[in-house]
């Protein structure tokens, strides 16, 4: 009796948390944050965490934990907002699931199994935050970070890890073939495949980093050409988006989701991150390319666009915000979909006319306080006229 009447409160609970509307709050015009998470560990499927025969789980206990659903890829898929999302299980290893919601914004539901990727070489330690690019080559590609032991970490450390680009694609985000790592002369996370060719070969934002955690010398955001992505290497790299001192920017940065194509340019979203005394802080900020030149940045807003806040501040890693996929529906309405504090996932909704009246009117960072102030005097002064 204990089994069947805890089965069905755990089956009802988890119904009413996936089936629960969602509502949007009241922001600062750019977008739109909402009430509730759209993905949580406990949105994972009881079947993925509970041996739910009587005979061999009588107590009914969890079997496998589900500890953080965060860092998804996002794509519009045969009419559905389709999220491959980052699960982290109780042993810290991370996998792929794929959950889809009608609207975007709630009853986000798993598909019945998490994604089984192929393994490239030795196999991985972890594998994490998808970038789903549907190409005009008409794949759909996800790139992600590959995690390894350190072959060259002395005897005894335990934690030094080197991080490489995966490649897989898909018709049908169920079946996907394992291409061959990125090639790069340096460690690659945040590596993002541009929707469409560029010269007639791909394109991809990378992020070059000295060790696992320290993108070191890497300066920013990298862009490189490769021919083909069967055997993509990255032969030459240009850094396209700076990190600066005394920025949200200073540590490390890193591309998001591929951009959005708009009229006035290419639409980034990405994240920064800068030290402070409680350790790293991770905020989202955007910027936007030429669309004659995809690596000429022509317009970047001072500072953050969407930074914790609230319950976001708090989980597993503490003051991260991160995004990898984002959704743009034919009628300009843009789904961000962002992870709070590497635990669970949030979506915010603005437009492109939004997000690009966002970027090419708000003030670049003039990188001292005396131009800070400025900036505000001209807006309080042209407030003043208009009053
Ligand atoms: O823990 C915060 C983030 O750290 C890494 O991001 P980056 O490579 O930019 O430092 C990733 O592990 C990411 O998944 C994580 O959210």
């Amino acid at each position: 009796m204990i089994f069947e009447e805890r089965l069905a409160r755990l089956a009802e609970a988890h119904d009413e948390l996936c089936a629960r509307p969602n509502v949007a709050r009241e922001g600062n015009g750019v977008y739109e944050r909402y009430a509730f998470p759209v993905l949580t560990a406990e949105h994972a499927p009881l079947e993925w965490r509970y041996d739910l025969c009587k005979d061999t789980n009588p107590y009914l206990l969890e079997r496998f934990g589900i500890h953080a659903v965060f860092n998804a890829g996002a794509i519009k898929w045969n009419g559905k907002y389709v999220l491959v999302a980052r699960v982290e299980g109780a042993d810290r290893k991370s996998f792929f699931a794929v959950a889809e919601s009608p609207n975007g914004v709630d009853n986000f539901r798993f598909w019945p199994r998490p994604v089984t990727m192929p393994e490239y070489g030795e196999p991985a330690t972890n594998i994490y935050d998808m970038r789903l690019t549907a190409h005009e080559d008409g794949w759909i590609y996800g790139i992600f970070c590959v995690e390894r032991k350190d072959p060259a970490a002395p005897a005894g450390d335990l934690s030094s890890a080197v991080a490489a680009a995966g490649i897989a694609r898909t018709h049908d985000l169920v079946n996907w073939e394992r291409l061959p790592d990125l090639v790069s002369k340096s460690q690659q996370r945040n590596v993002v495949l541009h929707p469409e060719f560029v010269d007639g070969k791909y394109a991809l934002y990378t992020r070059p980093q000295d060790g696992f955690i320290d993108a070191g010398s890497g300066g920013g955001i990298g862009w490189a050409l490769v021919d083909s992505m069967e055997h993509a290497e990255v032969k030459e790299e240009q850094i396209i988006n700076l990190r600066h001192y005394h920025t949200v920017k200073e540590v490390k940065n890193g591309e998001g989701p591929h951009p959005i194509k708009t009229p006035q340019g290419w639409l980034h979203l990405a994240h920064g991150v800068r030290g402070c005394a409680s350790g790293l802080r991770y905020v989202l900020y955007m910027y936007m390319t030429a669309l004659d030149d995809p690596t000429r940045v022509i317009a970047e807003p001072a500072g953050f666009f969407m930074a914790p806040e609230g319950g976001e501040y708090i989980g597993d890693v503490m003051n991260v915000l991160f995004s990898n996929g984002w959704i743009c529906d034919p009628d300009g309405k843009v789904f961000i979909y962002y992870a709070s504090s590497d635990t669970r996932l949030h979506v915010a909704t603005s437009t492109v006319d939004r997000l690009v009246d966002y970027c090419l009117h708000t003030a670049p960072d003039g990188l001292r306080t005396g131009l800070s102030v400025e900036t505000l005097n001209k807006l309080i002064d042209k407030n003043l006229k208009t009053i």
